[in-house]
């Protein structure tokens, strides 16, 4: 009698036992935290792609050979030269409810948004839009948050009728983390691939809560996270040019880009803002209630520790601005990897020498 007790607790508990495992890996939990971190491991071990998402159907390009190949002839320039060019501001636009999302996944990011091309690649179907745009993301291990940009952004992108690519540029391990550096990388690498008009320069974590937020260039270079939650909607300065800035191509190149010598948290914006009215630009920003942004809190990220050189840097950034910017940028592309909903750009930036440029 006793053992047969025994036989059906032990029963239970193994029924209960698999039950759990199955469905704590079938949660959102499991599939955000632990696969997440599984991807980012992988992908560092062998830099050569290996297939993440089942239906994501990655395309390889290793090194600079990706730039001989035709890689998207669905969205190669030659649209339709007959479609209407798009509306100015394009119709239905309004706030939205930005929550960080938790139970969503790739596949079903994928599957909510069935009009995206190979690289995070889209356009308007029905008209020829207002510019090409690139986003550059800067990035390293916030695989949570690039998930939440994607779910929220390509939805809000495509309801602008933007033509645009998504350029998620990563870091590799064990380096300082230099944001400005990647930007740069994303620029070069995403001018080879199509013939955009203006950069957008984009953090991972922050998302805009209204439609009408347009996702374009200006006349002037534009900064659009002037009105993020975590300064409360206002701008904690008023030289501030952090967070997501657009840049028609002509300005980007004006002002060489961002400068390569600030690694580590802080600076690289204030110095962007001082190189941009040093050409003799100056800077829009979209009205404050249309910009409200969320930015995902978070903590600092090791390896992003503050920079304690850049008042230093900042102070100099008008003699440096010819010799340290794109003119000057040196980096080894790992791979390129063109995932269903953003190209991913594996690159090795070095791991600070370029700080002997500063200030002389
Ligand atoms: C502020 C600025 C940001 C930048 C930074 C100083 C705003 C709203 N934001 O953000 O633009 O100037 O200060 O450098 O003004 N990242 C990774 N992995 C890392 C580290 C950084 O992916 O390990 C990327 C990611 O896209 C992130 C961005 O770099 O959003 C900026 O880093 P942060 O979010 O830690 O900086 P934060 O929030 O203080
Ligand atoms: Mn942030």
């Amino acid at each position: 009698m006793l053992s047969s007790i025994k036989t059906m607790f032990l029963i239970l508990a193994v029924t209960f036992l698999l039950g759990f495992t199955f469905f704590y890996m079938k949660s959102p939990v499991f599939q955000e935290i632990y696969l997440d971190k599984l991807n980012y491991k992988m992908q560092h071990k062998k830099p050569i792609f290996q297939r993440i998402y089942p239906d994501s159907q990655p395309v390889e390009f290793k090194n600079e050979s990706w730039r001989l190949m035709n890689k998207f002839p669905q969205l190669s320039s030659d649209q339709d030269k007959n479609l209407p060019e798009c509306p100015e501001i394009p119709p239905d636009l309004g706030p939205l409810d930005i929550r960080v999302v938790y139970n969503t996944s790739l596949p079903m990011i994928i599957s909510q948004n069935p009009n995206i091309r190979p690289g995070g690649r889209s356009r308007p179907q029905h008209c020829m839009a207002q510019q090409k745009v690139a986003i550059i993301i800067p990035f390293r291990n916030r695989e949570a948050h690039l998930k939440t940009w994607l779910y929220y952004m390509h939805p809000f992108l495509q309801r602008q009728q933007a033509d645009y690519g998504v350029y998620v540029v990563e870091q590799m391990e064990d380096t300082v983390f230099n944001r400005a550096k990647l930007m740069n990388v994303g620029y070069a690498t995403a001018s080879k691939d199509y013939d955009y008009s203006c950069f957008i320069f984009s953090d991972v974590d922050i998302i805009p809560m209204d439609g009408r937020n347009l996702y374009r260039c200006s006349t002037n270079p534009r900064h659009m996270a002037n009105s993020v939650d975590k300064f409360n909607f206002k701008l904690p300065y008023n030289d501030i040019f952090g967070g997501v800035v657009a840049f028609k191509k002509e300005h980007f190149i004006k002002v060489n880009g961002f400068s390569n010598v600030f690694w580590g948290w802080g600076g690289e914006d204030d110095e962007l803002f001082q190189r941009v009215v040093a050409v003799g630009l100056k800077v829009d920003r979209p009205d404050q209630t249309i910009a409200r942004s969320r930015m995902i809190s978070h903590k600092r990220d090791p390896g992003n520790e503050r920079n304690g050189k850049s008042f230093p840097l900042i102070r100099k950034a008008y003699k440096r601005l010819h010799q340290d910017g794109l003119s000057s940028l040196n980096y080894t592309i790992i791979s390129i990897t063109s995932h269903k909903l953003y190209t991913k750009v594996t690159v090795d930036i070095g791991d600070g020498e370029d700080a002997s440029l500063e200030a002389n």
